[in-house]
């Protein structure tokens, strides 16, 4: 039996906007929708950026809690949360999400380890940033997700455990076709796979059009992937996925029709390793 496949829902993000699209969730009550409907249709779990009640980006904590206890009275669906947040955000707004303790603590949390550029901007991410974001993580037991948007990033991953400030084997998400970084392309793909240290997972999110196309890419080679209206808004081209969980569930199609299953929560705990 092949492993199952991790299909996570990056749902939200910081820079998709109502005016590209109607279908993008905003309130903790749209998101928790969305993200009961992304479990059922074959999510683990969710990648979770939130909004004020005005769309803008946001990391406030208490923005988070009320997403995370919405969701949480809905479905089981994993949630890690995003310390990217928008560029141009100090390392305290990025961090919201890290101060939520008890019932309100998510499951897994995000860390980039490098500097990028991104589109217009810079996602800035020097080493002591990153250093800081690293240890609030490790301070509340939780494992980062490893965002990387380019191949020195997984040897800075490797920097960070050799300091003794995140784990490894560890799980990792290659982000791919970022306008300005790195690019959807297969052979980049194997190429950040054999950049791991030993014994990492991994997942991808393909930006744009590539999303769905490297859900096949990810399930030929054992790993995962990730899909939502953060990274992407079409279901096919010209038309608008209506809500995260279409995007999911045309994932799970395309993970079934090359012989693997969506993992379950329980299941996408046990392989990211999150105890
Ligand atoms: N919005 C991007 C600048 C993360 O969530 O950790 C960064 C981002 C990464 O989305
Ligand atoms: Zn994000």
């Amino acid at each position: 039996m092949s492993t199952p496949m991790v299909i996570t829902a990056a749902m939200v993000g910081a820079e998709t906007t109502r005016e590209q699209t109607p279908y993008l969730p905003i309130t903790a009550e749209e998101i928790a929708e969305d993200a009961a409907k992304c479990r059922e249709a074959g999510a683990a779990m969710v990648h979770l950026h939130v909004r004020t009640a005005d769309g803008k980006p946001s990391q406030d904590a208490e923005l988070f809690r009320a997403a995370i206890r919405a969701i949480r009275k809905r479905t089981d669906v994993l949630i890690q949360t995003s310390t990217g947040g928008a560029v141009g955000m100090d390392v305290d707004e990025r961090c919201g999400a890290l101060t939520l303790t008890g019932a309100d603590r998510p499951d897994m949390a995000t860390l980039t380890t490098g500097t990028v550029n991104f589109g217009e901007e810079v996602f800035w991410n020097p080493r002591p940033l990153v250093r800081d974001i690293a240890k609030r993580i490790r301070a509340m037991g939780l494992r980062p997700e490893l965002e990387c948007f380019d191949v020195g990033m997984i040897d800075e991953a490797r920097y960070l455990a050799k300091e003794g400030l995140v784990e490894l084997p560890g799980h990792f998400d290659f982000v791919l076709g970022v306008p300005g970084a790195l690019q959807a392309r297969p052979e980049v793909l194997d190429f950040m796979i054999a950049a791991l240290p030993e014994g990492c997972t991994w997942t991808v999110a393909g930006v744009g059009r590539q999303q769905l196309p490297f859900v096949d890419e990810a399930a030929k080679r054992g790993g995962n992937a990730r899909v939502g209206l953060e990274d992407n808004i079409y279901l096919s081209k010209g038309v608008l996925a209506k809500g995260n969980h279409e995007l999911v569930a045309e994932a799970a199609k395309r993970v079934r029709a090359q012989g693997r299953e969506p993992a379950t929560p329980e299941q996408a705990r046990q392989l990211l390793r999150l105890g």
